[in-house]
């Protein structure tokens, strides 16, 4: 049986297999979601579920849900359910989008760049052997202005970074799918704009979701593009990059590359990665922007709202399957 009372049928059915389970029942039912919980719930409420929020869908569940109006899903990336065959075609597919992951995804990134830029990891390695490496920087610390920081993907979580590099003072540029506008933010489109766009980016971040067409995207073509000296940040996803072409990038004495980086391919990393111990390598195990559990329940229940009054749902929330995200 449901969580809710007797009298009233669930419309919303959650189905969560990690820790955050008992943080997100408590925040649907906060915001007075009809809400059941997988496996809790019986043969005559399936009928009753307008929206199923979910990561991984049991297989065979969609079957039940017979009055389904959509499937909410418990992040913004979308790469580990767009394939899935059980999610019926016609039923919208939701994500959660921004919801304040933007802001902790900017700040992410900020840190990457700075403590690359600032050389933080020498002055960290510097307090641990008990030396003052005041030369560290040669004297002449680098102005913000004269660093340039391109982001592939200019979304939910491009945009708020793209923000708060720029209020910083640093040369920002973006590259997306088709033409934006974002500002001042130099824009660079498609596949032909791809080389012109990384050739001038002494820091290329990744903030692209992972579809057919980014996969493997952070190869050694795109690394061969790169200025010498310079860092690539990665807050999407680790199918983004060939390991093996950026471990020889890494490698390569004449292209000085250094790599930051919150995802890999698989997660956890295994421990037989060179990635781990890599003297190049800043490695954070996929922190940069975590779901915050109360403003994406407040988004969940925004959509739901406007799925029983007939409203629309605001588009960026809503993936389009065709593209991929
Ligand atoms: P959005 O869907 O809002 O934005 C995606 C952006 O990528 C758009 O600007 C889009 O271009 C661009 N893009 C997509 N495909 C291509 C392509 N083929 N070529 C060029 N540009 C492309 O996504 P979000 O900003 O919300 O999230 C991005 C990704 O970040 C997620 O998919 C997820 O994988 C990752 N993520 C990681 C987190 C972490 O903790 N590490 C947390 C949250 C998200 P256009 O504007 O033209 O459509
Ligand atoms: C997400 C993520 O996509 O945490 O939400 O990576």
């Amino acid at each position: 049986m449901s969580t809710t009372s007797a009298d009233t049928k669930p419309t919303a059915l959650l189905h969560c297999d990690n820790v955050l389970k008992q943080s997100w029942i408590e925040n649907l039912n906060r915001l007075n979601v009809n809400l059941a919980v997988w496996p809790d719930i019986d043969e005559e409420e399936y009928k009753s579920i307008i929206m199923f929020i979910c990561w991984n869908p049991p297989s065979g569940i969609f079957k039940q849900l017979t009055n389904l109006r959509a499937v909410q899903l418990l992040g913004a990336g979308v790469d580990s359910v767009i394939d899935n065959p059980d999610i019926p075609s016609t039923v919208p597919l939701l994500r959660v989008a921004d919801a304040s992951m933007g802001r902790r995804m900017a700040t992410w990134v900020v840190w990457a760049v700075i403590n690359t830029s600032r050389k933080m990891d020498v002055y960290l390695d510097g307090q641990h052997s008990k030396e003052w490496l005041k030369q560290t920087e040669g004297f002449n610390n680098r102005d913000n202005d004269t660093i340039s920081v391109g982001i592939m993907g200019l979304g939910t979580m491009g945009r708020e970074t793209a923000d708060a590099l720029t209020a910083l003072g640093f040369l920002v540029s973006s590259w997306t799918r088709s033409p934006r506008r974002h500002r001042n933010v130099e824009n660079f489109s498609g596949r032909s704009e791809l080389k012109k766009f990384v050739q001038q980016c002494e820091y290329l971040v990744c903030l692209l979701p992972l579809t057919p067409e980014t996969e493997g995207i952070i190869d050694r073509h795109l690394l061969s593009w790169l200025p010498c000296g310079s860092t690539v940040i990665n807050g999407a996803r680790g199918g983004h990059m060939v390991e093996d072409d950026i471990l020889n990038w890494l490698d390569d004495p004449e292209t000085e590359g250094y790599l930051v980086t919150d995802v890999t391919c698989p997660e956890p990393l295994p421990v037989s990665s060179k990635l781990w111990d890599h003297p190049k390598v800043r490695l954070t195990p996929h922190v940069a922007a975590f779901t915050p559990v109360p403003q994406a329940a407040a988004q969940m229940v925004e959509n739901l709202n406007c799925i029983l009054r007939q409203e629309e749902i605001p588009s960026e929330r809503i993936v389009d399957r065709q593209k991929g995200y």
